[in-house]
C-alpha cells in the first residue's frame, strides 16, 4: 500500500517533530497515516490491546456506512480502493411496513450508494497502513491518564499497571467521545462544551444467512420505522446482517424475558422473527445491555499551538445521518488542508482548523440530531415520502439548483454548514413552489366550475391573470 515516506525522505529529514496520536480508533489510525505521510515522528497511543491480535471486540457498532466524505479522505492517503473492495454498496433505503411489504427509497440518483463496512477491519486495516510508514510506532495498551498544558507531558498506564511520561509537539486528541485529552480543554476559559444524552439505547442483533444467501435483499439499508422505534439492518460480507435497534430506555426495561422479546417483535417487527430466528432473538436480545448515544458539542478545537481534537472527541454525534466517521475523517483531510495552506506552521493551522471546521462539525451534530426524530416518524408519512420524490425529481430536472440535503451530506464534500443553509432556502422555495401549484389547481377548479369553458368563453389570458390575481398573496405566506 502506501510507502510515500521512502519519497518523501528530504522532506522528512528536516522534521524531527513528534506528534503523538491519543486514540488508534477509527480515526486516530487515519490520522496517523496522514502524519506520518507528511514525514512526523508519530506515536499512536491506544488503550485497547492490538485488535488485530485480540480475539474478540465488542462494543461500538459492527458495521457502519461509509459515504463520499469518508472515502475522500482515505483516498488521499491511498486507502479508499482497499476499504471500498470490502464494502458492500446500498444503493436504497428498504422500508418495511408492519404488513410486511417492503418499498425501496433510493438515496440519490442512479448509480449513488452508500458502503457497508465493517468497523472492526475497517480499524485493522488502517493501523496496518500506519504501521507501514517507518516514523510511525504505535503503542498499545497505553491509556492517557492526564496530560499538562504547561509542559505538554502527558501520562499513560500501561498493561503492566506502569505509569509513562511521554512528550510531544503536537497532540492530537482521537480518543473518542469520552475523550480524556478534553479533560484539560473544560478547565480553560471560554471553551464551550455540551454533552446530550438521547432517551434512546441501541442493541444489535444478528440475522444470519439463509442457505447460505443474504436473508434479505443486501443491497440496501433496511429500515423498520416504528415511530418511537425504530430498526435498520446493514449487510455484511459474511451474508448476514447485522440488526440495530433502536428505542427508549424505557421500552428497553420492559422487555425483560424471552417471551416478552417474542410478544414485542411480533407486535412491531414480525417479519423479522423468522430471519433472525425465534431462539437466537430469545437469546441475543439480553447478550449486551442497550448501549447510550451521546451528542457532544464543544469549540474551540485546540488548545494553544501544542494540542488539537478531532473525530468523535471533538463532535460525537448520534448516528441517525451515518456521519459521525465520515465527519472524522473528514476532520483529518480538512487539517491536512490546511496544514499545506499554511506550511505546517502549528501556532496557525490550530486556530485555523477550530475556525473552519467548527461551524461544520456543529452544523452535522444538529442535522443528526434532527434525523433522529425525522427517521423514525416521517419516513412513514406520505408527505414526507412525496417530498422526498418532489426533491428527488427537481434535482433530476434542475440538477444545479436543488440538491437534495442527503445528497448534499452523503454525496458531496459541500461544506456541512452551507449544505444546512442551502437547504433551508431550497425548502423555502419548494414549499412555496407546491403550495402555488396547489393554489393554482383549487383555483382553477374554481374557475372551471363557476365558468364551464363552453359557456362565457373566458380566454387563456384572462383565466391567467385571475390566476395570478389569486394565488399572489397565498405564496409568500409559507417561510
Ligand atoms: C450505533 C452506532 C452506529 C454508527 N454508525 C455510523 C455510520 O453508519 N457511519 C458513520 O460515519 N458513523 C457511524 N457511527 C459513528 C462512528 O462510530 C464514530 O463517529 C467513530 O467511531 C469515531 O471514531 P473515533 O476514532 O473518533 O472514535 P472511536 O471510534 O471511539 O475511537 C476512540 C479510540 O480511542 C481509544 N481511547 C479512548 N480513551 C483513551 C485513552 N484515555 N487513552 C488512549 N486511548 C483511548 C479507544 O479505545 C478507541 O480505540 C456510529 C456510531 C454508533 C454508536
Ligand atoms: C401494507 O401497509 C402499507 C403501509 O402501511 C400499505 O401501503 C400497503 O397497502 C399494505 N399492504 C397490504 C398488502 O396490506
Ligand atoms: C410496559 O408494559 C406494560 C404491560 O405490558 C404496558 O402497559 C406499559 O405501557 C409498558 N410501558 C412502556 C413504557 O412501554
Ligand atoms: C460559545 O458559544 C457562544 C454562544 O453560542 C458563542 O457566541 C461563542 O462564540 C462561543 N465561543 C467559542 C469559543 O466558540
Ligand atoms: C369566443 O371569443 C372569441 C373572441 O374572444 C370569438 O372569436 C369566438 O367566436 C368566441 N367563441 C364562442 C363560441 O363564442
Ligand atoms: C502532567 C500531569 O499532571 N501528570 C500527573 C497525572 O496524574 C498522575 C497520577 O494520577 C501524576 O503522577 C502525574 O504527575
Amino acid at each position: 500500500t502506501t510507502m510515500d515516506y521512502s519519497t518523501n525522505d528530504s522532506k522528512s529529514t528536516s522534521k524531527k517533530k513528534v506528534v503523538a496520536v491519543v486514540g488508534g480508533g477509527l480515526v486516530g489510525a487515519l490520522n496517523a497515516c496522514y502524519f506520518a505521510k507528511r514525514g512526523f515522528q508519530v506515536e499512536v497511543f491506544e488503550s485497547r490491546e492490538d485488535i488485530r491480535q485480540a480475539k474478540i471486540v465488542k462494543g461500538r457498532s459492527i458495521n457502519l456506512a461509509l459515504s463520499h466524505r469518508g472515502r475522500q479522505a482515505l483516498k488521499q492517503v491511498g486507502m479508499e480502493d482497499t476499504i471500498v473492495s470490502k464494502g458492500i454498496p446500498m444503493h436504497s433505503r428498504m422500508i418495511h411496513s408492519l404488513n410486511g411489504t417492503q418499498s425501496p427509497i433510493p438515496y440519490g440518483k442512479k448509480g449513488q450508494y452508500i458502503l457497508s463496512v465493517d468497523r472492526a477491519n475497517l480499524n485493522k486495516e488502517l493501523l496496518s497502513a500506519a504501521e507501514t510508514y517507518s516514523n510511525t510506532k504505535l503503542n498499545f495498551a497505553h491509556k492517557l491518564l492526564n496530560w499538562s498544558t504547561e509542559t505538554g507531558a502527558m501520562t499513560f498506564l500501561r498493561a503492566d499497571g506502569a505509569k509513562e511520561e511521554i512528550q510531544a509537539d503536537l497532540i492530537v486528541g482521537c480518543d473518542g467521545a469520552f475523550s480524556a485529552i478534553r479533560k484539560q480543554f473544560l478547565r480553560q476559559s471560554r471553551f464551550n462544551f455540551s454533552q446530550t444524552y438521547i432517551p434512546h439505547g441501541y442493541l444489535e442483533l444478528t440475522m444470519p444467512p439463509i442457505n447460505g444467501e443474504f436473508a434479505m435483499k443486501p443491497n440496501y439499508l433496511h429500515i423498520w420505522p416504528r415511530n418511537t422505534f425504530m430498526m435498520i439492518a446493514l449487510p455484511n460480507l459474511d451474508k448476514t446482517f447485522t440488526c440495530t435497534l433502536f428505542m427508549p430506555f424505557d421500552e428497553f426495561e420492559n422487555v425483560t424475558t424471552g417471551d416478552q422479546v417474542i410478544e414485542f417483535f411480533q407486535k412491531y417487527f414480525p417479519d423479522a422473527i423468522p430471519l433472525i430466528g425465534a431462539d437466537a432473538l430469545k437469546r441475543d436480545y439480553f447478550c449486551l445491555p442497550a448501549q447510550a448515544m451521546v451528542s457532544v458539542k464543544c469549540s474551540p478545537y485546540h488548545l494553544s499551538d501544542k494540542c488539537v481534537l478531532m473525530g468523535d472527541a471533538a463532535h460525537a454525534v448520534v448516528p441517525f445521518y451515518g456521519q459521525g466517521m465520515n465527519a472524522g475523517f473528514e476532520d483529518c483531510l480538512v487539517f491536512n488542508e490546511i496544514m499545506d495552506q499554511l506550511n505546517e506552521d502549528f501556532s496557525a493551522v490550530l486556530p485555523e482548523y477550530t475556525r473552519v471546521r467548527v461551524p461544520d462539525d456543529h452544523a452535522i451534530a444538529d442535522l443528526a440530531m434532527y434525523n433522529y426524530v425525522e427517521m423514525r416518524s416521517h419516513v412513514n408519512s406520505k408527505w414526507f415520502l412525496f417530498r422526498k420524490y418532489v426533491d428527488n425529481f427537481l434535482h433530476i430536472i434542475m440538477p444545479r439548483t436543488i440538491i437534495p440535503l442527503y445528497t448534499m451530506v452523503t454525496f458531496t464534500r459541500t461544506r456541512y454548514h452551507e449544505a444546512v443553509k442551502r437547504w433551508h432556502w431550497q425548502d423555502k422555495v419548494i414549499n412555496q413552489g407546491l403550495l402555488c401549484v396547489a393554489v393554482s389547481v383549487v383555483v382553477g377548479s374554481y374557475l372551471l366550475v363557476r365558468y364551464p369553458p363552453n359557456m362565457p368563453n373566458i380566454s387563456i389570458e384572462q383565466l391567467w391573470t385571475r390566476l395570478q390575481a389569486l394565488k399572489s398573496p397565498f405564496c409568500g405566506f409559507v417561510g
